[in-house]
């Protein structure tokens, strides 16, 4: 598949509300491709300001003879050295730079969870979603801001598989399936390939980055977001930790 070289700027927009016609002018920001030979490395960890509110386990309502009675929920993966996991970090509004990818993504449900719960993804590319479980499940990628359904898909048996077009515009997805109300995964979808998810140890990494200042974001499903400055010089690497509030009390 061919990735457009960059965007058009300004998509119209057409939307009934209340029976009213509203036209809505939509812009995004181009992403032009262009070979990068300076490039700098953006990397960190992402911390929490305090530690992590206990999370109660999930409880099974659904197919309980597979899952199990509970399952422990993810919604905060703090690593040894205090690093938070699922934290996509990414560049906000760079212009150009090196090519998007373009391998297909995965989202797989697997014992009444999605995994990955978290991965950014280019415009243009597929995912791949699957199921390792022999029961029903459902997944729905959404707008994470509109819930505008992006599709549904059916996965009834162990093995099933179905490949699909991402969005041709950039958005945070959230996905969930209709089977099983716990289960929710996200995919943050860039016009541009400078974004990473953080590690276990809550490390990142973005390579390839042309020389200048950015602003560095750092989003998490519970935490909520927060963002720094990050100058790139050439060639070298540049530290950028990034600290996001507790947004939940015990
Ligand atoms: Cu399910």
């Amino acid at each position: 598949m061919t990735i457009p070289m960059h965007y058009s700027r300004r998509i119209i927009s057409v939307s009934v509300i209340g029976g009213a016609l509203l036209l809505a002018p939509r812009v995004f920001a181009a992403y032009t491709v262009e070979a990068v030979t300076n490039g700098g490395i953006i990397e960190g960890v992402v911390k929490l300001n305090a530690a992590a509110p206990p999370v109660a386990p999930i409880e099974v309502t659904k197919n309980q003879d597979y899952c199990g009675q509970s399952i422990r929920n993810p919604e905060y993966e703090v690593g040894k050295g205090g690093g938070l996991q699922n934290v996509e970090v990414y560049l906000k509004d760079i212009a150009k730079g090196k090519a998007l990818n373009t391998s297909t993504i995965s989202l797989v449900n697997e014992h009444c969870m999605f995994i990955p719960r978290v991965q950014g993804a280019n415009v243009g590319q597929q995912i791949k979603i699957s199921s390792n479980d022999p029961m029903l499940h459902s997944t729905h990628p959404q707008n994470a801001s509109t819930n505008a359904t992006i599709y549904n898909i059916a996965l009834p048996f162990k093995g099933f598989s179905v490949t699909k077009p991402l969005p041709a515009f950039p958005e945070l997805i959230k996905v969930k399936c209709d089977a099983h109300g716990w289960m929710h995964a996200w995919i943050w979808e860039l016009d541009h390939p400078y974004f990473a998810t953080t590690g276990e140890d809550g490390h990142f990494t973005i390579k390839d980055v042309p020389p200048g200042t950015y602003t560095l974001v750092a989003w998490h499903e519970a935490a909520g977001e927060n963002s720094t400055s990050v100058t790139v010089i050439a060639g070298k690497t540049v530290t950028a930790d990034i600290q996001l509030k507790v947004t939940k009390t015990p």
